[in-house]
């Protein structure tokens, strides 16, 4: 076991660099002050012969100078975090998704092609990878010490979380939210492969279909294709005379909502729309779809929102 933890993914190295200079400049400023103090009282102690009168004076050079530094090294410091957690937290567009489900006590992960693991995650290496994170219970934190990145996994909304991983290799997954008695065994491990054995990896746990696929089954079993018709298209294909918005091209898009505002249709706001309609209705439209809050469970409505995204008329699924 080694003291420092492997830099594996592109910005690990940025991280440590970042606390080693915050650290650093931190020491610095700490040994001139308490330097100081004990200099000037070793210096002035009761008894000791050294001149007590004299440089009175102010000295504005050193004033100004002392107080410029300190405000650059730390602006700077600043600047440095900022941009790097900007950059951390900023998935780029082309990155892979795929979809995590916390609950007491484990990691539920799904694939974009249907496959699915417990306390695992395959990824492969040279590729951004955006995880999309939901909770079934209480608050979690996905946290992978060696790619430095963490972030709280709620329940009731999407969280994400990007990174980039550049060597292959076995690396711990920990849940680092105290979440109830047995938090400790909350654990898992990330495993980066090369893209070849990745794609390997997907082929043989290949299963009943893509998450889209597996999401079309289900909006026929929860009735939604009753309102929105089989493939989505709206309520003139629908079997019952109901006007229900179309769902093709809907994913990415702006959406007016009955309140006159205007929102993008991601992942979350299609979340919302199954779980919590009443919180926003789409403008042009009677207020009769019912909430599936209870019905549908965290994993099924990650299903049906790559399923509602696949419904995109450039790529049809
Ligand atoms: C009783 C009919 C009905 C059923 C069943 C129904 N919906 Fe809806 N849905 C509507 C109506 C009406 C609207 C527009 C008004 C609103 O926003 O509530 C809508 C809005 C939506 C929107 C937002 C569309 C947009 O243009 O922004 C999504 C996404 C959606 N439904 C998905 C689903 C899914 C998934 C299911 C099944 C789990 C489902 N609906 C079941 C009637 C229905
Ligand atoms: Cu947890």
């Amino acid at each position: 076991m080694s003291f420092w933890l492997p830099h594996a993914t592109t910005q690990a190295a940025e991280v440590d660099y970042l606390i080693f200079a915050v650290v650093a400049g931190s020491c610095a400023i700490l040994g001139l002050v308490y330097g100081s103090i004990i200099l000037y009282a070793i210096r002035y102690r009761a008894g000791s012969k050294v001149a007590r009168y004299g440089a009175s004076e102010k000295s504005w050079g050193i004033e100004v100078a002392w107080t410029s530094v300190t405000l650059l090294v730390f602006f700077g410091l600043f600047i440095w975090g900022a941009d790097l957690y900007v950059r951390l937290f900023q998935p780029p567009p082309d990155a892979l998704k795929v979809y995590v489900v916390a609950k007491q006590w484990m990691w539920k992960i799904e694939h974009h092609g249907g496959q699915r693991e417990i306390n695992a995650l395959h990824v492969p290496v040279g590729q951004p990878i955006q995880l999309l994170m939901t909770s079934e219970d209480v608050i979690h934190d996905f946290s992978v010490p060696a790619f430095r990145i963490k972030h709280d996994v709620l329940p009731g909304r999407y969280e994400t979380l990007w990174f980039q991983v550049e060597t292959a290799g076995v690396y711990r997954l920990f849940c680092t939210q105290f979440c109830g008695a047995d938090h400790a065994q909350m654990t898992g491990e990330v495993v980066a492969m090369a893209p070849p054995e990745y794609e390997q990896w997907l082929e043989q746990n290949g299963t009943s279909g893509s998450m889209a696929k597996q999401g079309g089954i289900l909006f026929m079993r929860y009735g939604c294709s009753g309102c929105h018709g089989g493939n989505g298209i709206g309520g003139a294909q629908a079997t019952s005379a109901v006007q229900a918005p179309p769902l093709t091209g809907l994913y990415g898009g702006p959406v007016p909502l009955e309140d006159g505002s205007i929102v993008t249709a991601d992942e979350s706001y299609i979340r919302d729309c199954i779980l919590l309609p009443e919180k926003r209705r789409v403008a042009g439209y009677p207020p009769i779809m019912p909430s599936f809050a209870g019905q549908v469970s965290e994993e099924d409505v990650l299903k049906l929102v790559a399923y509602i995204k696949s419904l995109a008329p450039e790529a049809p699924p």
